[in-house]
């Protein structure tokens, strides 16, 4: 199979290329290299040192791997690039992880919020256009977000997309499935519930194949391929603006930080491996929806786990120290969260669970490279209104007070 990935030098698509590429896919990375530019305007760097995206292609093909190719493109403005690649490589299918994907990145200020928006939206329309207008058959596989459903209450766990509801026909009730209601979180958020739409309208309009994997948040660093060779090593994010919760949890406690859980710590979220996100869109590869099906919804997580739960076993197991920050965003401080990932089990995932050994695993790596962290890029410092910066700023006047 012919895969093009977008956003191939990414946290989770890097990876991906990988193991699509040892299990026989011939591989196309596109990626205009914007999260290494943002790494530069935020002044911070992945923990694990990443080589250039052409040392890794050329080091994954040294170790024996097959070539990969890569072309540099903006998604959402290169869309004549886009379109002649399409036709030109002729891929089965594309993967679309190209995406600005940090909710506190999209919240920092306006110039953040446009460009999420605009990036986001854009980026996902011009790879629908361009499927159409090469009247390539190409099934399109999406990474969306367990975050599109929001943290609200929900009547049980969460189905995978669609939602079974009664509507009222003429005095009659009539049961009806509508894509699940949206409460996004952040701008970023925001961006993965207008693609949905976008997804049923050309599922339905062009019949398109659309796959769109609801992710969790990912939590590790390597794969089994990326530790095949350093020069293959994942990008490892933990600054407040980047950095996911588990995997800043596991550094601050390797270098000594206090865990910083937001609030209370009672937000409760959906969470998966970086070995299980690889799997997982293998499995979603290997079962495309038929033309004319409506688009594909699986829920792409393994467990969930409340904050403070997650700051607790990993101060248990390091010893780190926890520190109750104020929350610099607007969110439920307390919530509960259950969420159906039937279909991904059914097509044989066997979760990585969080287990105190592979937790390990990547404290040693944070410790290995605890010279690159920059302890000042810890702090989420993005607030998501007024209202919170008020907050953030009278918590931090109220330090400075107690430290003199
Ligand atoms: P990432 O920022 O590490 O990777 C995204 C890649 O896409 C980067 O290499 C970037 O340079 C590239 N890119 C962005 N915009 C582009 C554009 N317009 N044109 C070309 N290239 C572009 O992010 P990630 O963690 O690998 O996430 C990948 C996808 O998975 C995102 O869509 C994200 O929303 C989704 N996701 C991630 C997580 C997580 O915890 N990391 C969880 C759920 C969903
Ligand atoms: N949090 C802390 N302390 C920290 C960092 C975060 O308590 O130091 C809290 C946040 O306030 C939030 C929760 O942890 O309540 C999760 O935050 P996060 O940064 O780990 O995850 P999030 O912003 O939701 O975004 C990440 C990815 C995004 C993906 C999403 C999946 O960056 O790309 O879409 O996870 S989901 O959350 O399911 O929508």
């Amino acid at each position: 199979m012919r895969v093009l990935i977008l956003g191939g030098d990414g946290f989770c698509g890097w990876p991906t290329a990988l193991h699509l590429s040892a299990r026989g896919c011939e591989i196309g990375i596109v990626d205009n290299l914007s999260r290494r530019d943002i790494d530069a305007e935020l002044g911070v760097q992945s923990l694990t040192p990443i080589e250039p995206l052409g040392a890794r292609i050329e080091a994954w093909r040294e170790i024996g791997g097959e070539t990969i190719d890569y072309f540099p493109l903006t998604l959402g403005r290169d869309y004549d690039e886009l379109l002649a690649l399409i036709g030109e490589w002729r891929p089965d299918a594309v993967v679309h992880f190209a995406e600005q994907r940090a909710a506190p990145y999209s919240m920092k200020s306006s110039k953040h919020k446009r460009y999420t928006v605009r990036n986001n939206v854009c980026a996902t329309h011009d790879v629908l256009a361009a499927i159409v207008e090469s009247e390539r058959d190409v099934h399109l596989v999406h990474l969306g977000t367990m975050g599109v459903y929001g943290y609200g209450a929900t009547a049980g766990a969460i189905p995978e997309g669609y939602l079974k509801v009664m509507i009222e026909s003429d005095g009659v009730l009539v049961e009806r499935e509508i894509l699940h209601p949206v409460s996004p979180g952040s701008i970023y958020h925001l961006t993965k519930t207008q693609d949905q739409l976008l997804f049923q309208f050309y599922a339905k309009n062009d019949s398109l194949r659309i796959t769109d994997l609801h992710q969790g948040i990912v939590w590790g660093c390597q794969t089994e391929e990326t530790r095949a060779d350093p020069r293959l090593v994942n990008r490892f994010d933990y600054d407040g603006d980047y950095g996911t919760v588990l995997n800043r949890f596991l550094i601050q406690a390797a270098v000594g930080h206090p865990l910083t859980i937001h609030g209370s710590g009672g937000q409760t979220r959906a969470f998966i491996n970086i070995q299980d996100t690889v799997r997982c869109v293998a499995l979603a590869l290997s079962r495309p929806p038929q033309a004319g099906e409506r688009v594909k919804i699986l829920n792409q997580m393994t467990e969930c786990w409340r904050v403070r739960d997650l700051g607790g076993m990993v101060a248990r197991l390091t010893g780190a120290a926890v520190e109750f920050v104020a929350n610099p965003r607007n969110e439920a401080s307390e919530n509960e969260l259950a969420a159906c990932n039937q279909t991904l089990i059914g097509l044989g995932l066997e979760p990585i669970t969080l287990e105190a050994g592979l937790m390990t695993d990547i404290v040693e790596i944070a410790r290995a490279h605890a010279d690159r962290a920059d302890l000042s890029k810890i702090p989420s410092a993005a607030t998501w209104n007024a209202e919170r910066a008020a907050v953030l700023a009278a918590d931090s006047a109220e330090e400075r007070l107690r430290a003199v």
